[in-house]
Formats: C-alpha cells, structure tokens, sequence
C-alpha cells in the first residue's frame, strides 16, 4: 500500500489549491516544496518592483467566497509582497502547512507499471510511494541561466532577479548593469533607476511594453465584490481567462482605419495586457497587427527625448504579442534621466564579464553590481529537471522532440501523473488563476471518478495525445506566434526544440474541450 494517495509537487497558487480541493475530498495528500515557505513564483522573484501584470481583482482565487470577501488589494496590479502575503494568508486559513513539506526537493518519479505506484524520490534520496503525483511546479520556475563567460570571476556583487535576497539590497550610489528586458528587467529598471548613482540597461531585443495605469484600486474591487460569482463566469469562458472591462473584441477587418485607430486609444487608456485584445485576431491578422505595433512604437517616440535613443527601444523584428508583452510603470520614461544608458546588445554584443564589468567589443564598464534578468526555461523546464521514469522510458527523453501531452494534463505511458498548468494547455497565455483553478478542479473531479468506480489507474490514449499535440501546434500556426525567437517557442533556450508551448485556443474554448472530455466518460483517457 503506497505512503500516499497523492503527492502534489509545489507550494504556489497550483499545489496550495490543488491539496485543498483533494483534502476536502478525502484524499490523502502532501505537498513537497522545494522553497522554505509557500508561494511558488511569488516567493522567489522578490526583486524591486515585481508586481503582477494581471489586474489583481482578476489575480486571485475564486474557490472560497469568503476569501474574495475578507481580502481587499491595495493596487489595481499588487507588488510582489502584497501577493507573496494573500497567499500566505491563504494557507494560514485553511491550515495548509501541516500536509507541506518545505525545504524538499523532488529530484525523481519512477512509476512502477506492477505496483501501480510512483516513488517519489528527493533531493536527499528519501523516497515516498503514492498512487498519484500532481506537478504543479509552475511554467516559469527553472531559470534560463545563459552562460556568460567570466561571470564567476565578478568582483562586485550578482544578483538574479527570480532568486533575490529576502533582506534588502541597498542600491544607492552604485553602478548597477541589468542584463534582459522581459518583464522582470523591465520592472527591475523602473524601480531602481531613481536610487542608483548609475544605471546601464543591457538590451537584447527590445519589448513592447503597454502602460499599466496602475494605482489605488478605488471603488472598483467593491464594485467586483458584488458580482464576483458572474465576473469569474466570464472570465472563465474568456480568452485570456481575465476580462478588459466591457471593451468589445472587435474583427479588424469589420473596422475603418480611424475606428481600428479609436480602439486601440481605448485599450491604451484603460492599461494592460487589454490592449492586444484591441481587436480578436490581433495576432493573427499581420495588417492588425502591424497598426498595433506602429502604435506602440510611435508611443514610445513620444516618451522618449532622444530619438535616436527611442528608435533603439523600439521593437521592429517580431509581431506584437508574439513575445509577451510587458505592462509597464514609467519604463521608458526612465530614459530621460541621466543616470540611465541604454546599451543595444545587436550593436555590441557581450563578449564577456570581466572582474570589474562588462566587455562589449573593445569597451569595458565597470561596474559595482550586475542584475541577471534572463528568463526561464518555460513550460518543460521544471519538468524536465525532475528524472520522470515509468521504467523503460524517460519524460524528458520522450518529450525530446517538443512535449507530448493530452490536455496539457497527462503524458502516454506516464500514467496518474498530472500536471497543473501544464504545457499544450492555455497556461502562460492566460490569467494563471483562472487556467489553475480549472485544471485543479478537473483533475480533482477525475479523482474522485476513479475511486467512485473503485477504478486505480489513467493515463491517455496515444491516439488521442497524438491529435491534441497536432491541434496545439496547427493552431499556432494560424497565429503569428511562431515569428517570434520567444520562450513560448523554447527559443531562448540553447538546444531546446522549438514548438510552440501553450494552446492558443483561449481558456474558454479549452474549458468546453475539458468538460466535453470529462462528460464523455473521460474520452481519450483509459481508465482501468
Ligand atoms: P523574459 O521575458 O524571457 O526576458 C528575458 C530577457 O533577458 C529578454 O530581454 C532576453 O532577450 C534577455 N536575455 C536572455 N538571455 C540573454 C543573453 N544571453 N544576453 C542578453 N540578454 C539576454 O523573462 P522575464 O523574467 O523578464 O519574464 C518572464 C515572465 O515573467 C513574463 O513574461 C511575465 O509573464 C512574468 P531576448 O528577448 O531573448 O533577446
């Protein structure tokens, strides 16, 4: 008889709801966390000015009435800290630590096809059985780390932003590089520009950030509280799993120029990642796409004093939203100070770190702090770190060639092991909570199936894998996705094959597949 009935893998928003719901339901559960507190994503990327760039009325969960009732956010989009305290507060009210084993990493899963259960092996070589394990070990957990060369020999200090100190770093009167702007360079820059004595951004590719008219949360989140039930409904059948107030989702071919014009106005005023969903085929349409961008670009024209400065912050050589957009607070603003330079990597790459800066070409900074904001290894990264083996095979081996999944949930031949969240479902295209929630339901409601039908053991059918890998990637190649170098294509990641991660079809669309799967007696899945 195995130790457990489930083993959840990770403590943040995924694993903390997933042992809730399966508690509640009588299964006998325990979490392993590799971090010494909840939190997940929330507890590691503490860098200066982390923040959330979904709408925090959205960013939460909707499992517990009373929860959405007692909470009340401070910001329209909360910082790291407020967050990393909501889910803090989560776990403390319902009594989730006591079923969490902190401080334990998962190093391996081998499935024993005999037994019909995992051993769940950890970093200190403890092993546990259980007849289920669930991963939810986040999409953006396992840093890309690049390589650049000298790094170790830096006199000065390094920091990277998704492991930063928990105690405070003081900046003032340093020169400080950041390398990488994604989000977390992006929001990194902003917050630290005002106290550093100098500041130098290393820019690789340009992003195209929108502005997140962030502030107080006013009236609004009392406003939602009314009607939470009815707001989540919707999000729920949304695309993005999160809504843009009552703006429309306009077809750009049904527009006139200065009305496609007028909605993007809209969508800038209002703030946020709503701004491409300016029109319903924004990315798929590249007339529509190219307006967008152009709009975008000749914003940033506007911000930025120096032109030839702006034109170097300006993306030009991928589709907006084919890589994730950033929502900003006065980043391109940070330009017009004179403590910040901006160096464009496609100019003068990095030829390495020296014991005092950063070499590019025959230059050399000097520098007394350099900030790592790199990236992940998205979507398969966590997965891929841990050894998954069912006895003959390997995940990782199997997946070589892109991930092989049905759902996004389970993978052939790798049976009662699910992943929340995981790759080939919405995930990363959505709001994280709404795509959570679901997959945490589901899995939970199919749990509850098997024992109901005193039934041990589910893994898909290869057919039907097979079909859901090709739906995944036929329906990003409707997309402009896939002209972007992006992590939701592995391509920031030497060696990594390049597919297209998450499904595009929009959580709603994904929620009627799931429900119809689980109503049909949990087709394409062999239950046994
Ligand atoms: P991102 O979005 O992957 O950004 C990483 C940044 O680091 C990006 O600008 C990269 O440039 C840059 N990068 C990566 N490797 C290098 C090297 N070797 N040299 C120079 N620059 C490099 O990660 P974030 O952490 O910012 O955001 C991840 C998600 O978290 C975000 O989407 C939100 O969902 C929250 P590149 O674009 O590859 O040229």
């Amino acid at each position: 008889m195995a130790d457990h009935d489930v083993v959840v893998i990770g403590a943040g928003f995924a694993g903390l709801y997933q042992l809730h719901a399966l508690r509640e339901l009588g299964f006998d559960t325990v979490v392993f966390e590799a971090g010494p507190e909840v939190g997940g994503t929330w507890y590691w990327n503490r860098y200066p000015g982390a923040r959330c760039d979904i709408e925090s009325i959205e960013y939460s969960y909707s499992f517990d009435p009373e929860l959405e009732q007692e909470w009340n956010w401070t910001e329209r989009y909360a910082a790291q800290p407020e967050i990393l305290s909501y889910i803090r507060h989560v776990a403390d009210r319902h009594d989730l630590r006591r079923d969490i084993r902190f401080d334990t990493r998962i190093t391996g899963l081998d499935f024993d096809r005999d037994t019909g259960e995992w051993t769940v092996v950890t970093e200190t070589g403890e092993r546990v059985t259980t007849r289920f394990v669930i991963a939810a070990t986040g999409c953006l957990s396992v840093p890309a780390k690049p390589r650049f060369d000298g790094l170790a020999d830096f006199t000065g200090e390094v920091y990277w932003t998704w492991d930063w100190p928990s105690e405070k770093v003081d900046l003032r009167g340093k020169r400080v590089a950041v390398i990488g702007t994604g989000s977390s360079g992006l929001q990194t820059i902003t917050a630290i520009a005002p106290e550093v004595e100098h500041l130098t951004v290393f820019q690789r590719t340009p992003p195209y950030a929108v502005p997140a008219h962030n502030g107080p949360i006013g009236p609004a989140l009392a406003e939602v509280k009314q009607r939470y039930p009815e707001y989540r409904e919707v999000s729920r059948n949304s695309i993005g799993g999160a809504q843009c107030a009552d703006l429309e989702l306009p077809f750009f071919a049904d527009l006139e120029p200065r009305a496609a014009t007028a909605y993007l106005d809209r969508r800038w005023d209002h703030g946020g990642l709503c701004f491409q969903q300016s029109f319903y085929d924004l990315i798929q349409d590249p007339q529509a796409n190219e307006l967008a961008a152009e709009y975008v670009r000749a914003r940033i024209r506007e911000k930025v004093k120096d032109p030839a400065l702006a034109e170097k912050l300006t993306p030009r050589s991928y589709p907006i939203a084919a890589k994730r957009m950033c929502v900003d607070t006065g980043y391109y603003e940070v330009y017009n100070r004179d403590n910040v330079t901006l160096v464009d990597l496609l100019e003068e790459p990095i030829s390495r770190i020296t014991p005092r800066g950063i070499r590019t070409g025959d230059t050399e900074r000097e520098f007394d702090v350099i900030v790592l904001a790199t990236g992940f290894d998205a979507m398969t990264g966590a997965l891929n770190a841990i050894d998954i083996r069912n006895g003959e095979q390997s995940l990782a081996r199997r997946w070589a060639d892109g991930p092989r999944t049905y759902l996004g949930l389970m993978s052939a031949g790798f049976p009662n092991l699910f992943t929340i969240t995981g790759p080939q479902s919405p995930a990363v295209l959505s709001n994280m909570l709404t795509s959570i929630e679901y997959h945490v339901e589901w899995i939970s409601d199919l749990l509850v199936h098997l024992r109901a039908k005193g039934l041990n053991r589910v893994e898909p059918d290869p057919a039907a894998e097979q079909n859901w890998v090709d739906i995944v990637a036929d329906t990003a190649d409707l997309t402009l996705f896939p002209q972007a170098a992006s992590w939701y294509m592995g391509a920031n990641i030497p060696g990594k094959r390049r597919v297209f991660l998450p499904f595009v079809g929009g959580v709603g669309v994904y929620k009627q597949i799931g429900d119809g799967v689980a109503i049909a007696d949990y087709h394409g899945f062999e239950l046994a």
